[in-house]
């Protein structure tokens, strides 16, 4: 179903008549191995009824020179500006113009952007996850909900080291030693500050599901809301040109 044709005035010879609707974006950060992603997935489930794509913020890695790769024991993954939030936040812009974007496919293996990229077209609801979506203010600002997942450090260490060893063939004392270097000075300097700009937080991640139940209730009461503009296509233009 399109939702966006099903607009009572649409008047397929008055494209001024168009009503765009807004995606609802949902940001999801937290710390390494915190259940992020599971969360977002017990989300996504439950809204079948709606269009939802997940963005990764992994996706927005820089690729990295062949000098950083020779020493990438070095390189701090778990810096914002290991990011190229400049793209990511154009991606955004154009998704919520309706726009189909590519979204970077980022390959933890050699640490660089591969082809093809992703194609995302617009959607109800957008999700993006990642361990610092809620630093740069840009970003934030583009959000409807944001959402933080909270578990504690000795739980995450040992997912990643399981994840780390499992999924992406490293030893364990490599994986240690990245941990006391960067992911955990990083974890405390920018991203557990981010946490006062969440809307919501969840402690235990996916385990928790009563905090999952009442964030998708949220989702669709507010994605009801936005089908007002249907009802009330003027109503959408004064909204954007507020928006805008
Ligand atoms: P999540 N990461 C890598 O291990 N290799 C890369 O090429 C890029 C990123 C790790 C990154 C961070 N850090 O802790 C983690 N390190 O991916 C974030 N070191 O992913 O949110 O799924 O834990
Ligand atoms: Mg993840």
């Amino acid at each position: 179903e399109d939702r966006q044709s099903v607009s009572p005035d649409s008047d397929s010879s008055s494209p001024r008549h168009f009503t765009p609707k807004l995606p609802f974006i949902i940001g999801v950060a937290g710390g390494t191995a915190s259940g992020k992603t599971t969360v977002c997935n017990m989300i996504i489930s439950q809204l079948h009824d709606q269009r939802v794509v997940l963005v990764n913020q992994d996706s927005f890695y820089h690729s990295l020179s062949e000098e950083k790769i020779s020493t990438v024991q070095d390189y701090n993954f778990d810096h914002p500006d290991a990011f190229n939030t400049e793209l990511m936040l154009s991606c955004f812009e154009k998704l919520k113009l309706g726009q189909a974007v590519d979204i970077p496919n980022y390959d933890f293996k050699t640490h660089k952007s591969i082809s093809p990229a992703r194609k995302v077209n617009p959607s109800d609801v957008i999700i993006l996850e990642g361990i610092l979506i809620f630093h740069n203010p840009h970003v934030r600002d583009l959000m409807n909900m944001k959402i933080f997942v909270d578990t504690d450090a000795d739980v995450r260490l040992s997912r990643r080291i399981q994840r780390d060893i499992v999924e992406r063939g490293r030893d364990i004392q490599n994986v240690l030693d990245q941990y006391a270097k960067f992911v955990k000075p990083s974890f405390e300097e920018f991203i557990l500050p981010t946490m006062k700009y969440a809307d919501v937080i969840i402690p235990r991640g996916a385990d928790n599901e009563v905090a999952i139940d009442l964030i998708v209730q949220h989702i669709h009461t507010k994605l009801g809301q936005h089908d007002l503009c249907k009802i009330y296509p003027n109503l959408f233009v004064i909204y954007s040109t507020f928006q805008i």
